[in-house]
This record gives structure tokens, sequence and C-alpha cells, in this order.
């Protein structure tokens, strides 16, 4: 379980369209970069019914399925993103807090600003393959910034 948890753990995390059109982007934005995590890519994308399909295959049976590729692919854009950092992929889930924004702790993303599991705002992967899924699904390699941030050194 260790040997992913280095400063080269990486996760997928995409503000979805209530989040972008409720002028969130920046404040989440900050919750990831103001803990110490690096931004390797970050690109805005208006969801085909594929990607969305793809990206929630896992979910294809659930009732709220066809509701929920609807609400991703609204036709409102939605802000695709890599993070990098030590244990950013549990940290991420818990930056933004129980699926149920009811349930979520209210200093994470959806239990600070969603009320409903439907529009909750951000999606976080939820596992080292999700997220090597995921990146792989919504960015091409080149997308992949290479940089050392400046204040690495101090928070990794
Ligand atoms: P996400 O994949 O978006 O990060 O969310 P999650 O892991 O916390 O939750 P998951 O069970 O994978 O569900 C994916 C998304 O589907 C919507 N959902 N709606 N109406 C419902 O009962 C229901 N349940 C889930 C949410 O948008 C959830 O984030």
């Amino acid at each position: 379980a260790g040997e992913h948890k280095t400063a080269s753990e990486r996760s997928f995390i995409m503000i979805k369209p209530d989040g972008v059109s409720r002028q969130l982007v920046g404040k989440i934005i900050d919750k990831f970069e103001s803990r110490g995590y690096k931004l390797v890519a970050l690109k805005t994308v208006t969801p085909s019914k594929e990607l969305a399909q793809e990206h929630y295959a896992d979910l294809s049976s659930r009732p709220f399925f066809p509701g929920l590729v609807s609400y991703i692919t609204s036709g409102v854009p939605v802000v695709a993103m890599v993070w990098e950092g030590k244990d950013v992929i549990k940290q991420g889930r818990r930056i933004v807090g129980a699926t149920n924004p009811l349930d979520a702790d209210p200093g994470s993303v959806r239990g600070q600003y969603a009320v409903s599991v439907g529009r909750n705002l951000i999606h976080a992967s939820d596992s080292f393959d999700s997220a090597t899924k995921e990146i792989g699904l919504w960015f091409k390699e080149n997308e992949l910034s290479q940089y050392e941030p400046a204040a690495w050194g101090w928070v990794m």
C-alpha cells in the first residue's frame, strides 16, 4: 500500500458543471494548492456523452446513471485537473468530502458548498487504479507538465 505514497502520486480531480456555474473554481483550486499539492494539468472540457459514460462506466447499471450523465454533459464545461503529491489520492477524497454532501465534513468542498448528492460539485479519483485510468481518459501525455514547484522541498 505504501509504494504509491510518494511525491509523484497523482489524482484526477474534476470540478463538475455546477462548480463552474457557481463560480467556485478558485476556492476549490485553492484547497489543493495551499495544501502544498502540485498542479500538473488543468483544462476546461465540455464533455461528450461518450466521455461522461466512459468516466462513470463503473456506475452504468445504477438507477441514477442517466441523470448523472446529463448533469455532466449539461453544456457547461467541467474543469479537469491532475494534482500531484504525497498521499494525494486519499487526501483529495478528504478535501472533496463524502459523496452525499449532507454526510461531508463541513471543512470539505462538498460539506462547505453543497447539499445535494446529484449536484456535489467535484470528483476525485478513489484509488491508484482509477486515478491512472481517469488521467489517461481526460489527458494526453504531453498535457501533463513536468516541473519542480519552488516550495516543493518545504512541503513534501
Ligand atoms: P465522484 O466519482 O464524482 O467523485 O463521486 P463519488 O466517488 O464520491 O461517488 P460515486 O458513488 O462514484 O458516484 C459518482 C457520482 O454519481 C452521483 N450520484 N448520484 N442520486 C444518487 O443517488 C447519486 N449517487 C451518486 C454523484 O454526483 C456522485 O459524485
